[in-house]
């Protein structure tokens, strides 16, 4: 039988994981501004995750970390000479384009891309368009190994088209996957693609919020669902609200997750709560499906309470037995309210009836809850049997990265350390001993 299953792609924590506060908007990045971080407990708790869900049955895959420092960046702002003249330079003059340069966040994969299932497109390719990321300097850097990683693992044009990221303007902000979710019946069948935008740039009366950005543009939506070639009848653009983006909302997976016909939200998540739901059903109703929205309240979970233990930045999984399981930051059963939210939710005879709990500390004190971890890429089993094979975890692979991280990783990285000359060479060594551990010889452009 042909089956199409979710390929949860996370991102490897690389060796330069650090708390720099480079994403103004994103409280938990901004609060630990300049405090020390733990690489290598990074990586592992990452791993973690992605070992037990491969256990549990689920599909899972790796992205590779990105070489750091950028040399580009640093080197098209004037700083030349040697690697070692222009790391002392920069960390002198520029320490926080340095540490731009040093960020480790394309671990948060959801901002990678948008993916769209052969399902979904007119011609049953899976597409990729690679986020543009340019609402911050960091994340900025990320779409030319983004572009080469997802051409080197989705390698056959006749299956897969990987495009390149939409023009580096304001116009065209777009942050991937982190706003975009598909509803349907299973994941091989017909979706509906839901893009959920934080601006419009060319429409001067829409409402935009007074304090912090908005990342995602209504353009970079249409543009990425024109590329991909989505049916505009399954297509729905629907605004964020722009007073939750003020309360370091900055992506909408902060404030809603989906899977299957199941969305589940923040009441006050989108602009107009009720004409996004109803157009969402409406939508869904062309590809015979029934939407089952679950709505949280802000009486029962606060928008702040959904902001510090992330509860909708959480992986919703399909189940063999067709029912649902959440997979949540441990900050969730830390917090009363959200704790006893999830108790209720679970024990509710919902399409939601288990809960996973990871420890992913290191990742959420710059605002990275597990499903932005992840990138999901729905294959066919052809699809699947299509990518390269190196990046499946498999227990030998956790046991090889786990060895990998142990061997390379610093378990300590303070702001200043970021000066050090040896940091690149270890960052280098390391890479170079994970394209052969992945079987990846292409993988980065040394
Ligand atoms: O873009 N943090 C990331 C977190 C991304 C979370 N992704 C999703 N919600 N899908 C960001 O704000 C912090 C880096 C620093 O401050 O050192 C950072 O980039």
């Amino acid at each position: 039988m042909h089956t199409t299953r979710e390929f949860n792609f996370d991102g490897l924590v690389g060796p330069s994981h650090n708390y720099a506060g480079l994403s103004f908007g994103n409280v938990a990045s901004f609060n630990n501004v300049k405090s020390a971080s733990n690489p290598k407990q990074a990586a592992l708790q990452g791993l973690a995750k992605m070992r037990a869900l491969a256990a549990r049955g689920f599909a899972q895959a790796v992205l590779p970390p990105q070489l750091r420092p950028d040399f580009r960046l640093l080197r098209s702002i004037g700083f030349g000479g040697s690697d070692a003249d222009v790391l002392a330079r920069a960390a002198k003059e520029a320490p926080v384009i340095l540490a731009c340069a040093y960020s480790a966040a394309p671990m948060w994969s959801a901002n990678a891309a948008t993916v769209s299932p052969s399902a979904d497109t007119l011609d049953h390719r899976v597409h990729f368009t690679v986020a543009n990321l340019n609402s911050k300097l960091h994340r900025s850097y990320e779409q030319t190994q983004t572009a080469r990683t997802l051409r080197a693992i989705f390698k056959e044009c006749a299956r897969f088209a990987v495009h390149d990221a939409l023009p580096g303007t304001p116009a065209f902000g777009d942050e991937g996957a982190a706003n975009h979710t598909r509803l349907c019946t299973a994941h091989g069948a017909g979706a509906v693609e839901m893009f959920v935008y934080g601006r419009a740039e060319f429409d001067s009366a829409a409402a935009a919020p007074q304090r912090f950005p908005a990342r995602q543009t209504l353009e970079a939506s249409q543009a990425v669902a024109r590329l991909h070639g989505l049916q505009p009848q399954r297509t729905v653009y629907v605004q964020q609200n722009p007073a939750v983006i003020d309360q370091g909302v900055f992506h909408n997976d902060v404030i809603a997750v989906g899977n299957g016909t199941v969305l589940f939200y923040h009441q006050q998540a989108f602009l107009d709560e009720s004409a996004t739901i109803a157009a969402l059903h409406i939508a869904l109703a062309d590809t015979g499906a029934q939407l089952q929205p679950i709505r949280v309240d802000s009486a029962q979970v606060s928008v702040t309470d959904a902001v510090s233990s992330y509860l909708f930045n959480s992986q919703l999984l399909s189940k063999q037995d067709g029912r649902m399981v959440l997979v949540v930051p441990q900050e969730c059963q830390e917090n009363p309210a959200v704790a006893r939210y999830l108790q209720d939710l679970v024990a509710g005879g919902g399409p939601i009836d288990e809960l996973i709990s990871f420890d992913l500390r290191q990742s959420m004190r710059n605002g990275g809850g597990p499903a932005c971890l992840r990138l999901r890429v729905a294959l066919t089993d052809a699809e699947a049997a299509a990518m390269h094979q190196g990046v499946i975890m498999t227990e030998g692979l956790y046991a090889s990265l786990v060895a990998w991280v142990e061997k390379h990783y610093r378990d300590r990285l303070s702001p200043d350390d970021l000066a050090d000359p040896m940091l690149a060479l270890e960052i280098q060594t390391a890479l170079e001993a994970l394209r052969t551990i992945l079987d990846f010889p292409e993988l980065y452009a040394f």
